[in-house]
């Protein structure tokens, strides 16, 4: 069954049932080698364009309904942030471009694109709502010439920052449907007002679907979503929509900032990845709880997003994609040997406890809590690179942290 693309509209369409988000592009880019890790910004849509295609590419033909312009972090402050390169683009160079991209491919198969702003370094250096909105608008101009079909502004620890910028969206862009996505935990921001809570104010800053991306695991990020259901339905915003985009990694033991916080983020997370049968789990989970929009974030590759598509099959029109696995494996009974034949049904894959091949390996680790957020001199973000003397700086501040911890363990 081809995509059911009978309805334009994005909240049209999450009227009628769910609509499928794609996967994260930084994680996938940069372990691709399109991505520098540390930065995490998109002037790949620029230096490197077809591989930036093709993961368009890819993640429609796994299912993805909405596409999203690959402009993450392309605020001018974050492009230009400790001593990055990638401001010599521009931010305009990078939007334009990103939405070229993603225009070309997706259109033809009856997706939707999305246009996306995200957390900036001036909010947490300043905290000043005019500068902070004033990045925001910078990178508008070009999603409203492009007129994509909605707007995600993703990626907030700070629900403060996530209004402003709904609210700058909003008004800068009347009539474009807003998605606002927090990457907090099940219970507060990282200032410590209550996730349900910053539902509300999501939806009276105008957001029109709200929910969470990044950080955590999918069941992390869908208790937190439910949270956030229950309160804005309790304040009478009856037509507001949820949205859920988690990481591909499980992270039971994540803190406050999630899995940036557990010592393996950001080269080590492997061990982590969910399978395709924990991603159709968390889909249906998705949408018995009333979530529409559901996609992916860090860690998400083209075949989990198959995984959802595969899930949800039903409930989008009978829709598959391509290259599908056909019934949790029925493939499997083509394969020449009996014991893998074997495996070829839910049953097997569903119940399955996968091992990781890592005997000394634990389940859990310890993150690094610091404790420190806006407002802390570690923390502030300038345009000169960081030195010597700053890098210094953090590795007495680890080593403090560490001796605290010896004493409250003595
Ligand atoms: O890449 C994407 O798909 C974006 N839509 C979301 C990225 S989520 C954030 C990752 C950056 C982490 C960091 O700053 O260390
Ligand atoms: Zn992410």
């Amino acid at each position: 069954m081809p995509r059911a693309t009978g309805v334009r509209g994005f909240l049209e369409r999450l009227d009628r049932g769910p609509v499928i988000g794609d996967g994260g592009f930084v994680f996938a880019l940069e372990k691709r080698g399109y991505v520098e890790a540390g930065p995490w910004t998109p002037e790949a849509v620029i230096e490197h364009p077809e591989a930036v295609k093709q993961l368009h590419r890819e993640f429609l033909r796994a299912g993805a309904d909405v596409c999203q312009a690959f402009t993450f972090y392309a605020s001018e402050d974050k492009l230009k942030n400790r001593g990055h390169s990638a401001g010599s683009h521009g931010v305009k160079g990078i939007n334009q471009a990103a939405c070229d991209i993603v225009k070309e491919v997706t259109y033809p198969e009856g997706g939707l694109v999305a246009g996306g702003v995200s957390q900036t370094p001036s909010y947490i250096t300043t905290r000043d709502k005019a500068l902070v909105q004033a990045e925001v608008r910078k990178q508008c101009e070009i999603f409203k010439k492009n007129e994509v079909d909605l707007m995600i502004c993703e990626y907030y620890e700070h629900v403060e920052e996530a209004e402003w910028h709904v609210e700058a969206v909003k008004d800068f862009m009347p009539g474009t449907p807003v998605c606002a996505s927090l990457c907090i935990n099940e219970d507060t921001d990282v200032h410590g007002v209550p996730t349900g809570e910053c539902g509300v104010k999501l939806a009276r800053a105008g957001a029109d679907v709200i929910g969470i991306n990044c950080h955590y695991d999918p069941f992390r990020c869908l208790d937190a979503v439910k949270k956030m259901i229950k309160n804005v339905k309790a304040a009478g915003f009856d037509k507001v929509h949820f949205m859920i985009q988690p990481l591909a990694f499980m992270t039971p033991d994540a803190s406050v900032q999630g899995f940036i916080d557990l010592p393996e983020f950001p080269f080590a997370l492997e061990p982590r990845i969910c399978t395709r049968f924990e991603m159709q789990r968390y889909a249906r989970e998705a949408y018995e709880a009333g979530i529409r929009f559901i996609g992916g974030c860090c860690g998400f590759e083209p075949y989990h997003i198959r995984a959802l598509s595969e899930e949800l099959s039903a409930e989008r029109g009978g829709f598959e994609p391509a290259s599908g696995m056909i019934g949790w494996g029925k493939c499997l009974e083509k394969h020449t040997k009996p014991w893998v034949r074997a495996r070829a049904s839910k049953e097997y894959w569903q119940n399955l406890k996968p091992g990781t091949g890592r005997p000394h390996s634990s389940s859990f680790s310890k993150c690094d809590q610091w404790g420190i957020t806006a407002g802390h001199e570690l923390m502030s973000q300038h345009e000169e690179a960081t030195g010597d003397e700053a890098l210094k700086k953090a590795l007495e501040f680890k080593k403090r942290m560490e001796n605290v911890e010896i004493i409250i363990n003595a």
